[in-house]
């Protein structure tokens, strides 16, 4: 069973009850035929996954992620972004997918098709059972060939490497660093996964936005896509941001305990 909303996750400045607010939401999703969900650094948080945005912690405290997540960054200094991307794999290594992704895995049992836009690099949502990501920024997972020697993407599986304490490691092939697998700023997102994106988030009946401050583009500019194409927008997150004002429905609260409880009302409506 779901935690029971406390009243802190109520208190919702038009003063309308959260559950309310959350039957409203499930009444416009079970209508969908195709919903949407683009997910953020927010739907990780309960994890115990940092937000992007949130100071980071320890040794990289003094370091502004946007400014490591580059391509200048890497090449001046590979050893540096290498271990950043090293402890980010520690972390997701040590936390589990929590309610907010088992949730968003869960839909698709009451929706026809429930398709996650994820900036998430950590997995989560696969790990969770959602069967259909699109991974926007790449995964922490992957590690990749600098150079993309034998191809875009030259994807190298680090345990298949001889040992050796190189940092970063070596591409097998053409000795060039290797690097992780994800998208940093100033670096296109991979093709396939946007034109999809575009795509869904335009055909879709409604698209769900889920802890993201909606800073970040090309994907901030999903929701507006869909709301331009005349589909429902549904938001969850504990502060208004860039995205609230195109929301049909706002759900102010922590996606690890508003999300569980809308599906069990969604499944409720399904039911009935
Ligand atoms: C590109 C992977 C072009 C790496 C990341 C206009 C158009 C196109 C580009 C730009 C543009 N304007 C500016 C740009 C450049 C740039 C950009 O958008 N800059 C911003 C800062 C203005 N965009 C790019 O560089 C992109 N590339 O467009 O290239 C191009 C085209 C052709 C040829 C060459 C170039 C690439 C962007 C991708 C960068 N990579 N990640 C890594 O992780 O190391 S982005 C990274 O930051 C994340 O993936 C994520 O997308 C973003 C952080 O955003 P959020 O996920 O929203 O996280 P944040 O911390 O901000 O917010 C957390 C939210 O959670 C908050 O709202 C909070 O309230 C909420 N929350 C907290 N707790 C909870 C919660 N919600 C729910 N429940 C809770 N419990």
């Amino acid at each position: 069973m779901p935690e029971p909303l406390t009243e802190a996750d109520r208190s919702h400045p038009a003063g309308v009850d959260m559950d309310e607010l959350i039957a409203r939401a499930a009444s416009i999703l079970v209508r969908a035929r195709t919903l949407v969900v683009l997910t953020g650094a927010g739907v990780s948080k309960e994890s115990g996954i940092p937000t992007f945005r949130e100071a980071q912690t320890g040794l990289w405290a003094r370091y502004d992620p946007q400014e490591l997540a580059t391509r200048q960054a890497f090449r001046r200094d590979p050893e540096l972004v290498w271990r950043w991307y090293q402890f980010r794999r520690s972390l997701v290594a040590a936390a589990r997918p929590n309610p907010a992704h088992r949730a968003l895995a869960e839909l698709e049992r009451f929706l026809p098709r429930v398709i996650v836009l994820t900036q998430n690099i950590d997995g989560f949502h696969q790990a969770a059972g959602s069967s259909d990501v699109v991974e926007l920024h790449g995964s922490i997972g992957r590690s990749r060939c600098f150079a993309d020697c034998r191809g875009e993407p030259t994807l190298i599986d680090l345990a298949a490497l001889p040992g050796g304490d190189a940092v970063p490691p070596r591409c097998p092939y053409c000795h060039d660093y290797l690097r992780p697998d994800v998208v940093w700023f100033g670096e296109p997102l991979p093709q396939a996964a946007l034109q999809r994106a575009w795509l869904v988030s335009a055909q879709c009946d409604v698209m769900m936005v889920v802890g993201t401050s909606g800073v970040v583009y090309p994907a901030a500019a999903l929701p507006r896509i869909a709301r331009e194409a005349g589909n429902a927008v549904v938001e969850v997150n504990p502060e208004p941001g860039g995205i609230t004002p195109l929301a049909d429905v706002f759900l102010q609260g922590p996606a690890g305990t508003v999300l569980p409880i809308l599906v069990r009302m969604l499944g409720g409506l399904s039911e009935s």
